[in-house]
């Protein structure tokens, strides 16, 4: 009877999508990939297998059409069997039955093979993606904030370094806010399950709020809404025509993760002899003249005392992640993957991972965090036109030289090399990077000083810079709060620009979502924003044109042009503190006949172009007619 009773209640519990039919052993306690589809153009799957010495297990497979085993492997670590499996064009989807023998005892898993439905949306320049931290975007749901199993048992928005309760569901409540401003994409810090405990850091406790500590790459984190909530939320932005950008780490995981409590080989991390912190330096990386030393310390050192490097030339290990990231794009429907720290990785890997992601999605936009200084290394971790033996297949980066530009062309005066040049000289490098128009250019994020505070709170100067953001090449990015002014340093830590979206949680006296919570400067500010990106996006120039540049001069003046066959968009700034007249018949190679222009701001027609008045600080946006 009671043998009886715990049969039942072992097969009525299910985990993820595979459930067991055994009775008490062997002990099988997860399975990842949770589940697998027919149809992937490679038939390759490596399932990992966990259990109390389930490595001594012979594994079998019933019979199913169209799927073969073809390989076991076991490591150092007993608790871990991986299944290699062929599963051919000719599989239909069903429940393959993998069967573990240890001595006289039998479990059988029902492991789930679906018909693929994920449809990701190209992601491109006619997209403008907003990035946010969902803990500090907007808690939908007070239920969630926080549970006593997990190791970290608290919200309390009076930190700044613990969890404040903001979940997915507070995105989905507010999806009409991001098409009002005129945004087409999110990206949300990620959502992965961070069960870690409260780390020590510059002596204070810090919760993982921001999503980097994964701890189980295949559960969303309950207190963001689980993989149900993530689901919703994707398939409810969907609707509203917003795609959804994933962020994705494979650089490193939580000290807590359960992959690293339980190593199923010592080499699956960096081992040093002593801690070893990577140097943070790219140059090691790219430079001929450099040391195998410090390519090593960069490449392999940790990224924090608390974050396990991952040895990705670990043929398992690395299995693992990249069937990870197809499982992500598949199982929720992602349509673009951002790729954090994306230099400590193993460049080999990256290129493998990259490419297993882009056979199955020929045109998701994979796009990468190369935190580095020169328009050189930008292009070396990018697919690029440099004469060199490693080739970087990653499709496009995130554009910290335009970044780095746009900032220092509004705080310094002009120069040879400064103000307002370093954005020309920046773009003039163009020709290193296959695909520059992928770049991902931006002017603020999560781990950096706010945009509005680097530029002295000068109104003009957001404006100015801002323009350039949405009407250079690439598909812009901009960061939660840069519509209504948010600002700050992070003094004294990251935590200062990552504060609460005012009115997301409840008890908020202020409500930047609405028009009536925001203040005369601030909804300036947010008009200003959904004025530009609306007409950007259905901008064919903005959107599809060419760009053309040309040099500053004038002490300040820079002029670009973005152009199709059928519109021209000509952005003219004046960098200086003096309202100036433009003559424009330097530019006429690309002006040809035109001769009125529509500011596209003001809706104000301009008749006569041969001499344009601008005022200080400030660019027109004209479209020729
Ligand atoms: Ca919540
Ligand atoms: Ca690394």
């Amino acid at each position: 009877m009671k043998t009886t009773k715990r049969l039942l209640l072992l097969v009525f519990v299910q985990l993820g999508t595979f459930y067991y039919a055994f009775a008490q052993k062997p002990d099988i306690q997860r399975i990842n990939p949770t589940n697998w589809w027919v149809g992937m153009k490679n038939p390759y799957l490596q399932i990992l297998v966990y259990g109390k010495n389930i490595g001594t297990a012979n594994v079998s497979l019933k019979p199913y059409l169209g799927v073969k085993l073809k390989k076991i492997q076991t490591v150092e670590n007993p608790n871990y069997i991986f299944v290699d499996l062929d599963i051919s064009k000719n599989a239909k989807p069903g429940n393959l039955q993998l069967i573990f023998n240890i001595g006289s005892e039998s479990s059988t898993v029902n492991y789930e093979i679906r018909q693929r439905t994920a449809k990701p949306q190209a992601v491109t320049q006619a997209d403008v993606v907003y990035l946010l931290m969902p803990d500090r975007f907007a808690n939908g749901d007070e239920s969630n904030d926080k549970y006593d199993d997990m190791n970290d048992t608290q919200a309390d928005r009076k930190s700044p370094w613990l969890r404040h309760g903001g979940d997915l569901q507070g995105i989905i409540d507010h999806l009409d806010y991001f098409n009002e401003l005129g945004v087409t994409a999110l990206w949300l810090t990620p959502i992965i399950e961070n069960n870690t405990h409260q780390t020590n850091e510059g002596g204070t406790l810090r919760s993982s709020y921001h999503g980097y500590h994964f701890t189980d790459h295949y559960q969303i984190d309950r207190r963001f809404g689980g993989n149900v909530g993530y689901k919703k939320l994707i398939n409810e932005a969907h609707k509203k025509g917003i795609k959804i950008v994933q962020d994705a780490v494979y650089n490193h995981v939580g000290e807590d993760a359960w992959l690293v409590k339980d190593l199923p080989a010592k080499n699956w991390l960096h081992n040093w002899d002593k801690y070893t912190n990577t140097s943070y330096k790219d140059q090691p990386l790219i430079d001929v003249n450099g040391s195998k030393f410090d390519k090593k310390v960069t490449e392999e050192g940790w990224f924090t005392s608390f974050l396990p490097d991952l040895n990705q030339k670990e043929p398992l290990l690395a299995n693992f992640l990249i069937q990870h990231a197809l499982w992500t794009i598949e199982y929720f429907n992602i349509d673009a993957w951002r790729i954090d720290t994306y230099i400590y990785n193993d460049m080999e890997f990256m290129n493998r991972c990259n490419k297993a992601i882009i056979d199955e999605h020929p045109n998701m936009l994979l796009f990468g965090e190369s935190a580095v200084n020169t328009v050189m290394s930008q292009a070396y971790f990018t697919k690029n036109n440099l004469n060199i033996p490693f080739k970087c297949n990653l499709p496009s980066s995130c554009d910290f030289q335009v970044q780095g530009a746009i900032n220092a062309a509004l705080k310094e005066n002009f120069g040879w090399n400064e103000g307002v040049n370093r954005l020309y000289t920046t773009l003039a490098q163009d020709l290193v990077y296959q695909n520059p128009e992928k770049l991902v250019p931006f002017v603020e994020n999560h781990d950096n000083d706010r945009y509005f505070s680097v530029i002295g709170e000068d109104f003009n100067k957001y404006k100015l810079g801002l323009i350039w953001l949405y009407t250079i090449r690439g598909f812009p990015q901009m960061y939660y709060g840069t519509e209504f002014l948010m600002k700050n340093f992070k003094n004294p830590t990251d935590a200062e620009v990552r504060k609460d979206f005012p009115g997301g949680f409840k008890g908020d006296v202020e409500n930047k979502f609405l028009a009536s919570g925001r203040n005369a400067q601030e909804n300036e500010a947010f008009e200003f924003n959904k004025k530009l990106l609306n007409y950007r996006k259905n901008s064919d120039a903005l959107t599809n044109g060419k760009f053309m540049q040309f040099v500053p001069f004038d002490g300040g003046i820079y002029v670009y042009f973005r152009y199709t066959d059928t519109q021209t968009v000509m952005v003219i700034s004046n960098t200086k503190n003096t309202e100036t007249v433009v003559p424009t018949a330097n530019f006429s190679e690309i002006i040809k006949s035109a001769k009125s222009a529509k500011n596209i701001m003001t809706g104000e027609t301009i008749n006569d172009i041969s001499n344009i008045k601008v005022p200080a600080m400030t660019a027109l946006i004209l479209e020729l007619k």
